[in-house]
């Protein structure tokens, strides 16, 4: 038997604080093979540095599982990066439990684990889905006191793991998270029912992380997660973190069938694709407690949707939220304004049509961020702009050369005439203390939900900038993460 302590470190709580259900799922699975578990969780720390240390004192584990989500808060060109905090938390590691063998994971760490393993210097790093690889691992050290077989390379990385029966895997261990607190200033509770996704999206990571078929979980299974959670936690609103909810459209209807059977009084939210979207798949969505969706739009004008191989287009995109007005579902449009090809015309036309829409929110995101092995990754390292290396940890963003001077500032005046479009990057319509207050008044689901659309009449003018700058391959970009006061190099690239 080993004592496992999962450090879970993310503490990033914009746009809210979030349950680290990968964390919870390693729990689980340690758990279940008899490892005495424990989950520690930064999210809420006032003093990480004091709570971690007093943990590791506490608990002396044998086997230390870092749990990384998020490489950057992805907001150019206010950019935050995380891996200051991250190598703080190692080196507490070290220092408190120098014979404890260290492992990290999650999604930060799967994008760029080469890198992270060098920059962390843990014994070993899992890429992937870590159930079944870690605690096969965790097996191995406590039966011969170390890693004897043959999982990792030189460097200690363990190449991808990926669960194929998701039904035999377990929950996640919530018991080992302070749910209440997540569910009271996080307003929702966040379940999965599938992983892998089959779009082609050209910046996305989510094949990269998951791979490009769907696994699918048996919807009573699901739904038994959800009643658990409703009985044991009293948690009424939940988040599917699938990356793409309504795909296949026949699991969707599964789940809700399901939840409608079991006359679940719940309300949810999930990410939802426009392609494939019926009229049908949406009343029965809504029936099941859908309050809301969150529509990976991207852009809202035909050659942008093909420059980003979206696998929907304008037309689709208006029916879905047609539906949605029908029908009373709240939605956002996720922007990714600036990929290839974008030119004040169709930046214009995206703002056109979202605005015309009536969504009641937008979040905005500006630039793309790149990450290795993406079509758009191939596309910048074909054309020059940069190599697989320099794609990394520090984030580079692709613009496009036509909207590049001026993409920012339009976004912001956007923002100003509707505060109903969140521009993440220039802190626009974000405001934490509200958000908080509302929190505590007891409001779940998104906080974008509170926004109401705003009418047509009023557009915001033609972008102001737009002539075409030389181009720029090295600006500089301050990063504020909490602790992180140097100055790092956000490289911006254009076309
Ligand atoms: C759903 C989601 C959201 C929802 C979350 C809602 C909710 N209540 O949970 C919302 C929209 C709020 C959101 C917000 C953000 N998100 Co988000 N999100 C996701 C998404 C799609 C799924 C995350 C998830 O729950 N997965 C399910 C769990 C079970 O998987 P997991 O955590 O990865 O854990 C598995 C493995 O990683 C591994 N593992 C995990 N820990 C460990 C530890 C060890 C020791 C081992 C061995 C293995 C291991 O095993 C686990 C089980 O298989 C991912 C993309 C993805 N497909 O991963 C992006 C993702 C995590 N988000 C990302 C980002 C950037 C953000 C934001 C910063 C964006 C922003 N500016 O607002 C914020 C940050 C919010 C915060 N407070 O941290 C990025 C992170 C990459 C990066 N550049 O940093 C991702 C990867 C998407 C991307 N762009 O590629 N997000
Ligand atoms: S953006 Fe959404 S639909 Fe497209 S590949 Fe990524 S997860 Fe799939």
């Amino acid at each position: 038997m080993q004592r496992v302590l999962l450090v879970a470190a993310n503490q990033e709580r914009m746009p809210d604080p979030i349950p680290p259900i990968g964390a919870a799922y390693i729990g689980a699975a340690t758990r279940a093979r008899g490892h005495v578990t424990k989950i520690y969780d930064a999210c809420f720390a006032v003093d990480y540095g004091v709570e971690l240390t007093a943990a590791i004192q506490e608990f002396k584990p044998d086997i230390i599982g870092l749990s990384i989500r998020n490489v950057d808060n992805v907001a150019f060109p206010n950019v935050t990066c995380y891996l200051d905090r991250y190598q703080k938390m190692v080196g507490i590691c070290r220092a408190e439990a120098p014979d404890a063998t260290l492992f990290v994971g999650g999604s930060a760490f799967s994008l760029f684990p080469e890198e992270f393993i060098e920059k962390l210097g843990v014994d070993y790093g899992v890429v992937g889905e870590g159930e079944n690889v870690f605690v096969e691992m965790v097996d191995e050290i406590d039966k011969h006191g170390k890693v004897i077989g043959d999982y990792a390379d030189e460097t200690g990385l363990v190449l991808p793991g990926q669960v194929k029966d998701l039904d035999a895997g377990l929950s996640p261990a919530l018991d080992l998270l302070d749910v209440s607190r997540y569910f009271a200033e996080g307003g929702s509770i966040n379940i999965q029912t599938r992983r892998g996704c089959v779009y082609k999206c050209s910046y996305c990571t989510y094949p990269v992380l998951e791979g490009n078929k769907v696994r699918m979980r048996e919807p009573e299974l699901v739904v038994d997660e959800i009643e658990e959670a409703q009985k044991k936690h009293g948690v009424d609103f939940f988040f599917f973190v699938d990356n793409v909810f309504n795909f296949p459209v026949k699991h969707s209807v599964e789940i809700c069938e399901e939840i409608i059977r079991r006359d679940l009084n719940i309300r949810w939210t999930a990410y939802v694709t426009p392609a494939k979207s019926t009229r049908e798949l949406f009343e029965v969505m809504k029936r099941s407690g859908c309050q809301s969706m969150d529509f990976g739009t991207d852009a809202f004008s035909n050659p942008m949707l093909k420059s980003l191989q979206k696998s929907f287009d304008v037309d689709q995109v208006f029916r879905v939220t047609e539906w949605c007005h029908d029908l009373d579902i709240r939605f956002n449009h996720s922007l990714i304004l600036g990929g290839p090809g974008e030119t004040w015309e169709t930046l214009k036309e995206t703002v056109e049509n979202t605005v015309k829409s009536k969504a009641n929110a937008v979040i905005a995101i500006i630039g793309l961020r790149l990450y290795r092995d993406t079509p758009l990754a191939k596309y910048v390292i074909e054309r020059g702009l940069t190599t697989r290396e320099q794609i990394g940890i520090t984030p580079m963003f692709y613009i496009s050369e036509e909207v590049r001077d001026g993409i920012t500032e339009y976004l912001s005046e956007v923002a100003t005439t509707y505060n109903n479009w969140i521009v993440p990057g220039v802190k626009k319509n974000m405001n934490e203390r509200y958000f908080k207050r509302v929190r505590r008044r007891g409001v779940r689901g998104p906080l974008w939900e509170l926004l109401d659309p705003i009418e047509y009449d009023t557009l915001p003018n033609q972008p102001a900038a737009g002539a075409p700058g030389e181009i720029v391959t090295n600006r500089r970009g301050i990063f504020r993460g909490e602790e992180d006061t140097s100055e790092h190099e956000v490289t911006e690239l254009t076309d």
